[in-house]
């Protein structure tokens, strides 16, 4: 799916700002036809962001259920021959979409992008202005992904009516419309979709196959080995309705350095491709990035994709990319802010890109779903490594009862779980920082049914990218692991000292090596630690150290790193979190995840100094 972009022939008017607002409390409004008309007793509300925190009363903040949002849009007099259509960034979790009382789409899946054609819809209409309508709701059960379910309570104990969203995942359910809302043109014969794969050919930065143990070592070899290559094949494959004539590559300063034109594109139905060499490329790098960008010329329409040019190879112990073993310093994150929620906010993006930098780190995973195009685009240009997963969580349950047994996750939940990586492979396959799939983030991989369900999952992802490594973030322990024959690379998130041996980093280093050195024999594959933090309120100090103050933090992560230097297969250490972050109340959540190394307004804590230091380059 193509991002909407301004060129002379195609138009974007964003349709963020302050839109009507409702919250259906009795879940009634999709019965009653409230599309039919203006909706009645609204308050304002702001797009993109989420609704919850922009209330002062609990009743809005947790409304389970339907909220309205309302617009009216101008389509101006010169977008008469054009294609019209409505994007959406993202619609937290599901929404009917209406214009002018009609329905004009519905989307299932909060965190991926959907568009629909207006065209006739407009045309139809002799008015410039129309009404845009969403019913949204929050709701999250078995047959979506992320997983919950909505508990009723009665009875003496329990007011009437008693109920609330149940989730099984670490994060609070922010709702709302999240990400910007568009309507952009295209000619009316139109580049639908560009798909670019690189080959790269001659690998120059080659590295000498010594052992790399320790953090050092990788930053060792990044010094010395530069990434070149003799030349790269661009493959690009182009679906149009519209006749294309030029496909060519650009450099970063705008220059053509490859072209095909018409009687050298191969033309197939509606399909056109073409192989286009570049010599002597720029590699996109960790750290070094660089972008390439193709541009496709129809006949009436024109569409610019920017690309990078990489090469990405592992083996049993190791992550190669651009022939230079790479290891992963940086973090597992959310898309969470005070007020925003998780509402796009492109001053927050730029921040925590430039706190990564300074921090040293190389690469975060989008846990716990796709983050925003815009994210992505920014990881793109700053060199960011990004491991991008899909919104699988919540699928496991911590007191022995099953969740792959038949009555919870079911064949709905896999159709859409198989639905959104689909979505989420066509959003994101031409972002060079995406290196690698996480198709599902601490499922129960050590139950009976999660054997064919991430058999089918894991194919999916395989059918749909020939490209990029896949993972599975893992809670499960290593013997009771059923799934990771499937994958390249075993995560494994882990809070040894933390959740077991509460206090007792003295324990940390032993456990996890033993288990580590197990997850190697068993699948001979490399891994990454893709969780290990613990909770810690800033400004909290002790000495000697007990949990929850910084220095337990400090403390409680360089055990673990300790244990990373020793391995030769560890290829990552993704410290949980980023920053601080909102969840659902529980009684060991205060205000929230306090596990981040910065706070939620990022800022940081000790531990974010001790990570500089280790994780910075010599
Ligand atoms: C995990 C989850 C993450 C939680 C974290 C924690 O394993 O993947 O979503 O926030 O543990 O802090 O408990």
């Amino acid at each position: 799916m193509l991002y909407p972009i301004e060129n002379r022939v195609r138009e974007v008017k964003n349709l963020n700002g302050i839109w009507n607002f409702k919250i259906d409390r009795n879940n009634e409004g999709i019965e009653k036809k409230w599309f039919e008309q203006p909706l009645k007793d609204t308050v304002p509300m702001a797009v993109p962001a989420s609704f919850n925190d922009l209330f002062t009363n609990a009743e809005d903040r947790e409304h389970v259920g339907y909220v309205w949002y309302e617009r009216e849009f101008v389509i101006p007099k010169s977008w008469d021959d054009k294609r019209i259509v409505l994007r959406f960034g993202s619609a937290t979790h599901h929404a009917y979409v209406y214009v002018d009382g009609v329905q004009v789409t519905f989307h299932k899946g909060g965190f991926l992008p959907f568009e629909v054609e207006l065209t006739d819809i407009v045309e139809k209409s002799v008015e410039a202005n129309h009404r845009l309508t969403v019913a949204l709701s929050n709701i999250l059960d078995w047959t979506c992904i992320p997983c919950g379910e909505v508990i009723s309570k009665e009875g003496e104990q329990y007011p009437k009516g008693y109920h609330y969203q149940e989730t099984y995942f670490d994060f609070y359910n922010y709702s709302g419309l999240h990400r910007p809302v568009k309507l952009y043109t295209t000619p009316k014969k139109y580049i639908k979709d560009i798909v670019i794969k690189t080959q790269v050919e001659g690998l120059q930065s080659e590295f000498d196959n010594r052992i790399l143990m320790t953090l050092n070592d990788y930053q060792e070899i990044e010094k010395e080995l530069t990434p070149s290559a003799k030349s790269a094949n661009i493959y690009v494959s182009v679906e149009s309705d519209d006749d294309v004539m030029e496909i060519s590559v650009l450099d970063e300063n705008g220059n053509t350095v490859a072209l095909i034109s018409d009687r050298d594109i191969e033309k197939q139905e509606g399909f056109y491709r073409a192989t286009l060499t570049v010599d002597n490329p720029h590699l996109w790098s960790p750290g070094k990035a660089y972008l390439y960008s193709v541009k496709v010329g129809g006949n009436e329409d024109c569409y610019t994709e920017q690309f990078g040019i990489r090469d990405i190879k592992v083996t049993d112990k190791q992550f190669i990319i651009n022939g230079i073993p790479f290891y992963f310093r940086g973090f597992g994150r959310h898309e969470d802010s005070d007020i925003h929620g998780k509402g796009l906010d492109e001053a927050l993006n730029i921040r925590d890109f430039n706190l990564l930098k300074w921090i040293g780190a190389n690469s975060f995973r989008t846990s716990h779903y796709p983050y925003s195009e815009e994210h992505m685009m920014l990881a793109d240009r700053e060199g960011m490594v990004v491991i991008d997963e899909v919104p699988a969580v919540g699928m496991c349950f911590w007191d022995g009862n099953k969740v792959f047994a038949g009555d919870r996750v079911n064949d709905d939940t896999l159709n859409h779980h198989l639905d959104m990586l689909e979505s989420m492979y066509q959003r994101d396959k031409n972002h060079p920082c995406v290196v690698m799939w996480s198709v599902a983030n601490e499922a129960a991989t050590h139950e009976d049914g999660a054997v064919p369900y991430f058999e089918k999952v894991t194919s999916k992802m395989r059918e749909l990218d020939d490209t990029r490594p896949i993972t599975i973030v893992h809670t499960s322990g290593v013997d009771g692991d059923k799934v990771s024959q499937w994958v390249d690379v075993v995560c494994i998130n882990r809070y040894y000292g933390w959740y077991t041996d509460h206090g007792h980093t003295e324990v940390i280093g032993l456990q996890i090596k033993n288990e580590m050195i197990k997850w190697h024999e068993k699948y001979n594959k490399p891994i990454i630690l893709s969780e290990y933090g613990a909770d810690t309120i800033a400004g909290y100090h002790k000495l000697p150290a007990v949990a929850f103050t910084e220095e337990f933090q400090c403390e409680y992560l360089s055990e673990f790193n300790k244990v990373f230097d020793q391995l030769d297969f560890m290829i990552g250490e993704h410290v949980w979190a980023y920053c601080d972050f909102q969840t659902k109340q529980g009684l060991n959540r205060v205000d929230g995840n306090k596990k981040g190394v910065f706070t939620r307004n990022r800022q940081p804590k000790a531990a974010a100094f001790m990570l500089k230091d280790r994780w910075s380059a010599r």
